[in-house]
């Protein structure tokens, strides 16, 4: 547990500091026509759910290095959100993977969450790996992919177990489906194209048809891996496809790493955005491919340009999107890394906000791109850290996130409590 009166005795320390450099900045953004208050409250108000299959340490195909004190349980899991959510103030929410996260009492972890103020994201579902609850006890298997297989008996199970997500993440408050497929073929000639394609789309339409009135179903695009050859929904054009061929309710996740190399991801944004697809978020970094990093580690400027396009999207606040990271941490603590990267998403946010969009605006009119340049840059090149420090001191969390969660001894008290060769669910 994170203790608020232990946090507040840490901001004490840098408080006076703090104040100072935020009374700069505010005048430095005034003379600029930027709102520093109104800044303030908009990354205040944005949140971005933890995933459960990131608080242990993540691996590569070549091996696994786990830190200690990794959560045993969903209700643990639940506890280091909490913990990093009393850091942060912007990770309310936490998003399970089934049947990573299959709980045997719905109920009680739902009241677990409730008392440490943590809510459910979006849910998602896993067709990608065999389970014996997923497989009907391994009658179906999945090695040929899901909703795409040729053999109705494997789409059928395919479907079934996205119903059973939903009936689960109804019972937790939920109100979207995740749904990312490895469905594919990794090798030319292995299936036909059209004939998967068409199959997804089918088996999306029948899963967004059963879904409750008030959820969405987010439908997530990747090139490859595991299929190699040729992933079903491969990009953000198919993907927006299946949606459009799913039903109104069906949306389009952006992952930030399932794109080609070079992919002008801020671009899709604004695509999704116009054409009101725009669903989901997974946010991570990467300089190769779906390398999972901590957001705003390799491409902060992308991350900056993308939030540019969601103000867009939402008239200079964050739309209604589920926003969640899908990091995976193989050589840092995790809420570590779960801390940088809410913390970089939080100052991407901010410097986005400093952006004066009006002025952007009438430079685009004028085609003087040289001036929308310098829009951009002055708001990139401020140091924004105060206006986000001062939204966490808002949501009662910490000044310095990382400084703090050491001080606190949060990972001695988890390796005390749970042990060092504890191991979570997950990839
Ligand atoms: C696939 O690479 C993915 O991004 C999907 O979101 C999965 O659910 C998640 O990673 C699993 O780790
Ligand atoms: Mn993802």
């Amino acid at each position: 547990m994170i203790d608020a009166a232990a946090v507040a005795e840490e901001n004490g320390r840098r408080l006076d500091a703090h104040e100072r450099e935020l009374d700069v900045l505010r005048t430095a953004l005034a003379a600029r026509g930027i709102d520093a208050a109104a800044a303030v409250a908009e990354v205040a108000r944005f949140s971005v759910a933890a995933p459960s299959w990131a608080l242990g340490t993540g691996g590569t195909r070549f091996g696994r290095f786990a830190g200690g004190g990794e959560p045993r349980t969903i209700e643990e899991k639940i506890d280091d959100v909490a913990a990093l959510n009393g850091l942060t103030g912007a990770n309310r929410t936490i998003s399970l993977h089934i049947p990573w996260d299959e709980p045997d009492d719905p109920a009680g972890v739902l009241a677990h969450a409730r008392e440490r103020g943590i809510r459910f994201d979006a849910i998602n579902s896993n067709t990608f790996q065999d389970n014996p609850s997923t497989t009907a006890g391994g009658v179906v298997s999945y090695k040929f992919g899901s909703l795409c297989h040729t053999d109705p008996s494997v789409r059928r199970e395919a479907i079934a177990h996205h119903r059973h997500v939903v009936e689960l993440g109804t019972a937790l408050g939920c109100r979207a489906l995740s749904v990312w497929l490895a469905d594919g073929t990794s090798y030319p000639g292995q299936g036909s194209l059209r004939g998967q394609f068409e199959r997804v789309a089918d088996g999306l339409r029948e899963i967004h048809a059963s879904l409750p009135a008030d959820w969405r179903l987010l439908i997530e695009h990747k090139p490859y891996e595991p299929a190699f050859y040729a992933t079903v929904n491969s990009d953000w054009g198919s993907s927006l496809l299946l949606a459009q061929a799913a039903g109104e309710r069906a949306m389009c996740l952006v992952d930030l790493g399932h794109h080609l190399p070079n992919t002008n991801v801020e671009q899709i944004v604004s695509r999704l955005a116009m054409v009101g697809r725009l669903g989901g978020f997974h946010f991570n970094d990467a300089r190769y491919g779906d390398d999972d990093l901590t957001v705003g580690s390799a491409r902060p400027y992308q991350l900056f340009l993308i939030m540019l396009e969601l103000l867009e999207a939402g008239d200079g606040r964050m739309p209604d999107v589920a926003y969640m990271i899908d990091a995976s941490h193989n050589l840092k603590d995790p809420l570590e890394d779960l801390i940088q990267s809410t913390d970089a998403l939080q100052h991407a946010l901010a410097l986005a906000l400093c952006v004066n969009r009006d002025e952007l605006a009438d430079a685009q009119e004028r085609n003087d791109p040289a001036w929308a340049g310098e829009v951009l840059h002055q708001a990139f090149r401020t140091d924004v850290r105060p206006l986000v420090a001062a939204a966490r001191v808002r949501n009662g969390a910490a000044l310095e996130p990382v400084a703090t969660y050491r001080a606190l001894g949060y990972r001695h008290a988890a390796i005390a409590a749970r042990g060092s060769g504890t191991r979570a669910t997950g990839l």
